[in-house]
C-alpha cells in the first residue's frame, strides 16, 4: 500500500505557506478545529489568537499589505459572518487574503441533523454564498478536488489581488488528498502576467512616443504596483523616463517620499503642495500606472479635473492611450512588461530629468515647529512633532478619521512607509492592521495613529499585540468625539460624542508587558513623551488630548457641495 498523502487541511496550509505566509489570524471554533489543530503543529505557520473575527480580518489585511498574502481562519456562520466587513475591505483594497472556514461535517449534512450556528432549518450551505460574495474566488474543498481547486483559487486570488474563500467540511479536512501534492513557489518568484507579443509591441511604441513628445508629463503611480510586486519596475521606469511623479492619497508612500522625482500629493483641490493641482491638471501627458481610483476621498471630494485625452493608463493587463479621436486600447499587455519595455526604450535625458534643469515644483516642506512649552495641545502643534518623530524604517499605519486627512499632505521622512484604508474606510481597521503589518514585516517599527472613536471599535487587539510580543508605538488622538463626522455634518450632534476612556491604561489592563504609556495635554509633555518613547525598547501607547473644538464644520460651500451630491 502506498503511503497516504497529507490530509486535506495539511495540504491546504502547506500550499499557502509556500507563498511565504507565516501566520494565521483567527478565532477557533469546533467546526474549525481541524484547521486550528493543523496550524498548531504546522512547521511554517504560527497561530495568532485574534480578539474577534473582524479584528482577525483587519489584521490579515495589514499582513497581506506587507507580506503579499495572508490567511484568515474562522468558524462556520458566526465566525465567518463576523469577519465579512474586513474581508470585503481587503477586496476593495486589493489584498489576497485566504479566508479558510471550517464547516459542518458531511456526516452531519447527509443525516440532515440540525446543528448550532444555523437557523435551525437543516440548511447547511446558507452562509457560503454570503462569504464567497466578499471574495473573487471560492471553493468547497474535498480530498479529490484539493490539488486542482487550490491551484485555481491561488492563481485567481493572486491574479486579481483579491481575497479567496475556502470551505473545509470538518470530516473531509482530515482525510488524505487523493492526488500527488504540489509544491509552490514564494510570491516574489511567481511569474507575472504574460503579454501577447504583437499587442505589447504596439502599446510600447505608442506610449514611448507619447512620452518622448510630451514636454510636461507627470507619472501617477498607484498602489497596485506594490500589490503585484512591481515597485522596482516602477523605479526603473522613472529613472529611464526622467519623469516626476505624484501620488494620490490611496497611493501615498508607494516610494519613499524623499525620492528625487517626488512632487507631492495629488488630491484635486486638496493637493499638497497646492500648486501641484495645476501642474498635474495642465500636464500635457499623465501616465497612470496601475489604474487611478477617482473616489471622493482620493480626489479632494471630486475636485479633480483630469482630461482623459491626455491620460495614458497602464492597467494590470491592458493599456489605454487617450487621444483627441478617442482612446486606443491594447489588451493582453502585462503591467510589468510595459514598465520594463518602456525603461528599455527610453533614454534617460541629460541631467536625468525630462523637465530640464529646473524641478517643476518643490515637494511639501516639513511643517513648521511652533508653540510654547505650556501651550495646550492642538493638531497644529502635534503633527510637526509626529513628522520629526518618524525615522527611516518606520511604517506609519493611519486609521480613517481626521488623522488621515492630516497625515496625507504631510511629507514623510526618508525611508518611512505608510498604510491606510482610504477606499474602504472602515474605522477600527488601524489597530488590528498595525498588528498584521508588524508581524508581516518585523524589521520595521510600526507607528499606529488612530482617533479615539476608531480605537474604541477594535482596541482589544492591543492585548493580542502584547501576547505576540510586538513593540509598536500606538498614538491615540483623544478629542472625545467622532471628530471628522462633526466636520462633515455639523457640530453638536450627541451621536458624535463617544465614552471617555482612559486610553493610557489600556496596555496594562490588556496584558501588554513592558509597554511605556502616558497621556499628554500640553506641548512640553508631548515632547518629553515622544523622547521617552524613542528611548523605550518595548511597545508604547501615547494618548494625545486634542480639543474637540478643532472639529468645526467645513466651510459653507464645501458642505453645500457635499449636500448636492448626497441629496436627490
Ligand atoms: C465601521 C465604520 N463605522 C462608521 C464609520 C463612519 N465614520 C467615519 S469617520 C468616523 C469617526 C472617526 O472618529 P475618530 O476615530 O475619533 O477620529 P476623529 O475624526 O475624531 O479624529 C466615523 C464614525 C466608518 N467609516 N466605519
Ligand atoms: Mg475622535
Amino acid at each position: 500500500m502506498p503511503m497516504p498523502g497529507p490530509s486535506l487541511v495539511q495540504y491546504t496550509l502547506d500550499r499557502l505557506a509556500d507563498l511565504g505566509i507565516g501566520h494565521v489570524f483567527g478565532v477557533p471554533g469546533d467546526y474549525a478545529f481541524p484547521v486550528n489543530d493543523a496550524v498548531e503543529i504546522h512547521p511554517r505557520l504560527q497561530w495568532v489568537a485574534s480578539a474577534n473575527e473582524l479584528n482577525a480580518a483587519y489584521a490579515a489585511d495589514g499582513y497581506a499589505r506587507r507580506r503579499g498574502a495572508a490567511i484568515l481562519s474562522t468558524t462556520y456562520g458566526v465566525g465567518e459572518l463576523s469577519a465579512l466587513n474586513g474581508v470585503m475591505g481587503a477586496n476593495a483594497e486589493r489584498l489576497p487574503v485566504f479566508h479558510i472556514v471550517g464547516a459542518p461535517s458531511l456526516r452531519i449534512v447527509k443525516q440532515g441533523l440540525i446543528c448550532h450556528h444555523s437557523l435551525g432549518d437543516g440548511q447547511h450551505e446558507r452562509f457560503e454564498p454570503i462569504s464567497a460574495a466578499a471574495c473573487c474566488v471560492s471553493a468547497r474543498l474535498t480530498p479529490e478536488n484539493a490539488v486542482i481547486e487550490l491551484e485555481r483559487v491561488i492563481d485567481r486570488a493572486l491574479e486579481q489581488s483579491r481575497p479567496a474563500y475556502l470551505v473545509l467540511p470538518m470530516d473531509l479536512a482530515l482525510m488524505p488528498i487523493s492526488d500527488a501534492p504540489l509544491h509552490g513557489s514564494p510570491l516574489g518568484s511567481l511569474p507575472q502576467r504574460l503579454s501577447v507579443g504583437g499587442e505589447l509591441e504596439a502599446a510600447l511604441s505608442l506610449v514611448a512616443e507619447r512620452i518622448r513628445q510630451a514636454s510636461r508629463a507627470v507619472v501617477l503611480p498607484t498602489v497596485l504596483l506594490r500589490r503585484y510586486g512591481l515597485v522596482p519596475a516602477l523605479e526603473r521606469f522613472l529613472a529611464a523616463s526622467g519623469l516626476p511623479y505624484a501620488t494620490t492619497p490611496m497611493d501615498k508612500a508607494l516610494l519613499p517620499e524623499d525620492h528625487p522625482a517626488f512632487l507631492g500629493l495629488y488630491n484635486g483641490g486638496r493637493s499638497a503642495p497646492a500648486a501641484l493641482q495645476e501642474l498635474v491638471e495642465q500636464a500635457d501627458l499623465l501616465v497612470d500606472v496601475g489604474g487611478l481610483v477617482q473616489e471622493d476621498l482620493n480626489t479632494g471630494l471630486w475636485s479633480d479635473h483630469l482630461d482623459p485625452r491626455r491620460i495614458v493608463s497602464l492597467r494590470e493587463d491592458w493599456v489605454q492611450v487617450g487621444g483627441a479621436g478617442g482612446p486606443n486600447v491594447f489588451t493582453s499587455v502585462g503591467l510589468g512588461d510595459m514598465l520594463e519595455g518602456l525603461a528599455a526604450r527610453l533614454q534617460p535625458p541629460p541631467g536625468g530629468s525630462r523637465w530640464g534643469a529646473d524641478r517643476p515644483l518643490q515637494p511639501p516642506q516639513p511643517l513648521p515647529l511652533a508653540g510654547e512649552p505650556q501651550d495646550t495641545l492642538s493638531s497644529d502643534l502635534f503633527y510637526p512633532r509626529l513628522q520629526r518623530f518618524l525615522s527611516a524604517n518606520d511604517l506609519l499605519v493611519v486609521d480613517t478619521g481626521s488623522c488621515l486627512l492630516r497625515t496625507n499632505p504631510l511629507r514623510l521622512p526618508a525611508g518611512v512607509a505608510m498604510e491606510s484604508q482610504t477606499l474602504w474606510g472602515s474605522i477600527g481597521w488601524g489597530t488590528p492592521a498595525a498588528l498584521g503589518c508588524a508581524l508581516a514585516e518585523p524589521q520595521r517599527r510600526v507607528v499606529l495613529l488612530t482617533g479615539d472613536g476608531a480605537h474604541q471599535l477594535t482596541a482589544q487587539e492591543l492585548g493580542v499585540m502584547g501576547a505576540c510580543g510586538i513593540a509598536p508605538v500606538v498614538i491615540v488622538l483623544n478629542n472625545g468625539l467622532y471628530g471628522i463626522e462633526a466636520v462633515i455634518s455639523e457640530t453638536g450632534h450627541a451621536y458624535n460624542v463617544i465614552p471617555s476612556w482612559q486610553y493610557s491604561r489600556l496596555p496594562e489592563v490588556l496584558g501588554c508587558q513592558g509597554w511605556w504609556s502616558g497621556r499628554v495635554t500640553r506641548l512640553a509633555e508631548l515632547e518629553q513623551a515622544l523622547a521617552a518613547i524613542q528611548r523605550h525598547p518595548g511597545g508604547a501607547l501615547l494618548e494625545v488630548v486634542l480639543p474637540a473644538e478643532e472639529s468645526q464644520p467645513l466651510p459653507e460651500p464645501v458642505i453645500e457641495r457635499l449636500h448636492q451630491t448626497h441629496t436627490p
